[in-house]
């Protein structure tokens, strides 16, 4: 079980994060569990690509050290025996970019009342990179033969296990041949030592946790890494099977070897498992711009137009609603700029403003008729509050997608 001691380095490595990397701030952690930053203004949100500089940050452990070639290798194992550096995966196989909206299954804990342990995130922990790697199908391809089609992947990073834990994470093979790759690169750089260097795993749609950086292992078996699964010492399920689990306070999540549906938001809403993974992204939006910090003013048109980014996971975002009254009433907003699976999507409203003041929302729904709830429900009322249009709050914080918390106050001035 990881320490619950603050770490000296810790913090010397968000200083040198936060001087690196303008755009971001540290998050409140009163904890102590993780090197957290986040975005630090609201008009990431009203860009499709995040710049590294404006892209959270969020990890347990301390960084690995890598040589100074940036030697490294990944051993394949479990059915599987191989192993490639990542000079070879770079040399040997396809490389293609995928865009990714990378968001920690934590993002919206900050709005959980009363409150929840460990990083008080609001929306900062949410950004869409452009990763350049090697397909998994690729490296995969030919060994493959004795291995059943729903046998999972686990993916273990090279980060010293703090305490014990060992960082593994397991997702459906047929998931990480579909789509994910191994990233050496963040929107056409090297990819950052925070982020992973020299290589992560990129798990499209998914929550941030499953992305694995510091990749080192690629492990395949029947289910899902469970406790001595792994052939290296230390605690092996601690992030698979009871981190990163959606529960009411108290509970001690059941360990499973694999579940029925990765769809979390199917997980939580048909009571498969008791207790929820947190695999892909449940559908949310934040406006971007305006940003609330300073009035507006009206324009000589009265249009001011409202930006933001909405996404959904494995699903498509089929429609975003944006509400200038604080959800009282809503209009369609429209999408565009990129449509990849598994990143954000734009939109935008025209609307005409006159002055006041108004409390600005958004609301997605995804493309199976799954809408954002209006807020986060109480302790008590667990899956209940899904009929009550509520976010069920939950001990970890993971996967609230609520409207309400993300909404801004504004101001509207006459020219
Ligand atoms: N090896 C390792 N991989 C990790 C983590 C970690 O602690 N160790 N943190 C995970 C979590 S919780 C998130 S949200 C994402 C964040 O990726 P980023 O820091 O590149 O934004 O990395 C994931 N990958
Ligand atoms: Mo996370």
């Amino acid at each position: 079980m990881g320490t619950e001691q603050p770490r000296a380095n810790r913090h010397d490595e968000i200083e040198a994060i936060l001087e690196r990397k303008g755009g971001v701030e540290e998050a409140r952690d009163d904890a102590d569990k993780y090197t957290v930053v986040g975005a630090a203004d609201r008009d990431t949100y009203a860009n499709w690509l995040t710049p590294i500089e404006e892209h959270f940050v969020c990890h347990r452990n301390d960084i690995p050290t890598v040589d100074e070639n940036g030697e490294w290798a990944i051993s394949l194992t479990g059915y599987l025996e191989n192993t490639y550096s990542v000079a070879q995966l770079r040399a040997e196989f396809p490389t293609v970019a995928v865009a990714h909206t990378m968001e920690c299954a934590g993002n919206g804990r900050g709005q959980h009342r009363p409150e929840t342990g460990s990083v008080q995130w609001g929306y900062e922990a949410a950004g869409t990179a452009v990763w350049t790697g090697t397909p998994v199908s690729s490296v995969l391809r030919g060994e493959l033969e004795d291995v059943p089609d729903d046998a999972w992947l686990t993916a273990v990073g090279g980060d010293p296990a703090d305490g014990e834990d060992v960082f593994a994470r397991s997702i459906p093979l047929s998931k990480a041949i579909d789509d994910c790759v191994l990233a050496y690169e963040m929107n056409g750089e090297v990819l950052p030592r925070e982020h992973g260097f020299p290589v992560r795993l990129i798990v499209p749609g998914w929550y941030g946790v499953n992305s694995v950086k510091w990749l080192e292992e690629l492990r395949v078996m029947d289910g899902m890494v469970t406790e001595d699964s792994l052939d290296r010492p230390g605690v092996h399920a601690y992030w698979q099977q009871e981190a990163y689990r959606i529960h009411p306070e108290g509970v001690e999540p059941a360990v499973n070897e694999t579940v029925e549906s990765v769809d979390t938001w199917d997980q939580l809403e048909g009571g498969e498992p008791d207790h929820p993974y947190t695999f892909d992204q449940t559908v949310m939006s934040v406006i971007g711009e305006p940003d609330g910090e300073s009035p507006v003013t009206v324009p000589e048109d009265g249009t001011v137009e409202i930006t933001g980014v909405a996404w959904a996971g494995d699903d498509d975002v089929a429609s975003v609603e944006v509400s200038t009254d604080g959800g009282d009433s809503w209009s369609e907003a429209e999408l565009f700029g990129p449509d990849y699976a598994g990143a954000w999507r734009l939109f935008r409203y025209d609307w005409t403003a006159t002055p006041g003041e108004y409390v600005l929302a958004s609301r997605a729904t995804d493309q199976r008729g799954r809408r954002q709830p209006m807020r986060i429900s109480n302790p008590d009322a667990w899956r209940d509050a899904l009929e009550d249009d509520e976010f069920p709050w939950n001990e970890g914080g993971y996967a609230a997608n609520a409207v309400l918390p993300n909404a801004l106050e504004l101001e509207v001035r006459r020219p």
